[in-house]
């Protein structure tokens, strides 16, 4: 299965942009679906939210009054731009990792100087080649050169980007979807990629009042709670299981102790679901733990990036700190 080798696989151990894939198209997910429900307590990877209908769920959640981290982030990449363009070198190769939709890319991108390429990294083929299309229509003299890869292994860089300097982009907080350690160990590959003139930008959501953060994952309008339900809706679609979604109700609670955001789908009833002819037991108000969304302190993360390689941050939020923009360099 897809998570072999891994010591801890946790629910939200994998990303966001990942699966845009079309249907049936990972052979895992059964595998990787067996086994989150196999285990006490029940998970699922968060990986899985994004088939088609997900990833749309998903657009709408940024859109939402309640969700403030993509706008936020916007916000600080128009307000801030000039200063993070100023740190990267002029004539530099950006790779964005899990690019998805190359929103961000597209308000970051005025601001940097003489931009030779943009390698978006995604595992969509089908999504990739379609934002590099739309991209190379907007910018004819911008080299864009996807990279059809899972960013969270090991993958090579497009042949002849290594001479450039690079900078990494790695924005929406995705890398909170990661376990700290797993975050540490994410960093560090993408210092040992990016080489020792890199810059690093990553999207970071902060620690914050946990009414708005629950608010966040748990808006009045129910998106959210259809997005978490939707992986029910994949799982009998996909895997041929018989999941009564309205047997499952969306919670999302704050873990103080963890500083993370656990979204979960709990049985509103004793049940049993049948997935490819496994008989999977609920009892009555127990949980399945779908996602994880870690939550950081500026200090933590400057402290989680030092012991990565980038021993040098520079810190840009906005006024109400809800969200961070770091510029990371390894010396
Ligand atoms: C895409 C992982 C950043 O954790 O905020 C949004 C996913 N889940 N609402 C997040 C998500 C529920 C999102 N990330």
């Amino acid at each position: 299965m897809a998570h072999s080798g891994r010591a801890r696989v946790t629910a939200g151990s994998r990303l966001k942009p990942p699966s845009r894939s079309s249907a049936g198209a990972n052979p895992a997910f059964l595998a990787d679906v067996l086994y989150g429900l196999g285990r006490q307590p029940k998970t699922l990877p968060a990986k899985y939210f994004y088939d088609l209908e997900g990833s749309r769920l998903f657009e709408e959640i940024t859109r939402l009054p309640e969700y403030y981290p993509t706008r936020t982030e916007l916000g600080i990449l128009d307000a801030s731009g000039p200063e993070i363009g100023s740190l990267c070198p002029p004539g530099a190769a950006l790779v964005e990792f899990g690019s998805g939709s190359t929103a961000k890319f597209r308000r970051l991108l005025p601001h940097l100087p003489r931009l030779s390429a943009y390698v978006p990294v995604d595992v969509s083929a089908d999504f990739l080649g379609a934002e590099a299309e739309r991209l190379r229509a907007d910018y004819p003299d911008l080299r864009v050169l996807p990279v059809e890869a899972d960013f969270s292994r090991p993958f090579r860089l497009p042949a002849g980007i290594g001479e450039r300097p690079l900078v990494g982009f790695f924005p929406g907080s995705t890398i909170g979807n990661f376990e700290p350690e797993d975050a540490g160990l994410l960093l560090a590959r993408f210092r040992d990629l990016l080489g020792p003139d890199a810059v690093l930008i990553v999207g970071v959501d902060l620690v914050k009042d946990v009414g708005v953060l629950e608010a966040a994952y748990d808006d009045a309008q129910g998106v959210t709670a259809q997005f978490n339900l939707n992986m029910l809706r994949r799982i009998n679609r996909e895997l041929g299981a018989d999941f009564d979604l309205d047997g499952f109700s969306h919670r999302a609670v704050y873990n103080a102790p963890l500083s993370r955001i656990e979204m979960h789908l709990v049985s509103r009833r004793a049940q049993t679901a049948q997935v490819r002819g496994h008989p999977i037991h609920f009892a009555a108000g127990e949980s399945i733990h779908t996602e994880s969304s870690y939550k950081y302190t500026t200090d933590r993360f400057e402290e989680l990036a030092d012991h990565a390689g980038w021993p040098r941050a520079r810190m840009f939020t906005d006024p109400r700190r809800l969200f961070a923009v770091f510029a990371l360099q390894p010396r």
